[in-house]
């Protein structure tokens, strides 16, 4: 078994529900258990601003699904949400569901970058990850508490 940190993210119909319907939903998983859940928090959008403000929120799993059918569960969970996918990116979406990480791995492939490539920079993942995990340090090193203090984009965030 390893423990996986996922984020969530949700700006179009009604994102609060998506968020806690998905957290849900992964809770119904048989191969999947969550361990922690964090508050829902509220940002402007990262990216083009002409789309609604995002929820996100960050659980920690256990699971004995790899890294790859892990993916996989979480797009299929996506699908169900009408997750629309080919479309603009960095766009609006109803569900948007990350492995940031894998246990300590590193795993880079095809489709999928290990810890997840934005961790770093997107406060709205790093704050809602230190609140389930204020001790953890990154597979790089790091620990979480300095990768929060560097973080440069600040964004407006709300805890819910
Ligand atoms: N911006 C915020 N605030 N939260 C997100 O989850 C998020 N996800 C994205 C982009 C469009 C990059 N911007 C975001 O995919």
């Amino acid at each position: 078994m390893v423990e996986s940190y996922l984020s969530l993210g949700s700006n179009l119909g009604d994102p609060i529900e998506h968020i806690l319907q998905a957290i849900q939903e992964i809770k119904n998983m048989p191969t999947i258990c969550v361990l922690k859940t964090s508050s829902l928090y509220k940002s402007a959008p990262m990216g083009p601003q002409d789309q609604g403000a995002f929820i996100n929120a960050v659980v920690l799993v256990e699971t004995a699904l790899s890294p790859d059918p892990l993916l996989n569960e979480l797009q299929a969970l996506e699908d169900q949400h009408g997750r629309q996918r080919g479309a603009e990116r960095w766009g609006a979406r109803t569900l948007d569901l990350d492995i940031l990480l894998y246990g300590d791995e590193i795993v880079q492939s095809e489709t999928l970058t290990i810890p997840h490539y934005g961790l770093k920079e997107r406060y709205f993942v790093l704050k809602p990850l230190y609140e389930i995990a204020p001790e953890l340090t990154l597979p790089c090193g790091t620990r979480l508490k300095k990768a929060l203090r560097d973080c440069k984009l600040h964004y407006d965030l709300v805890c819910l």
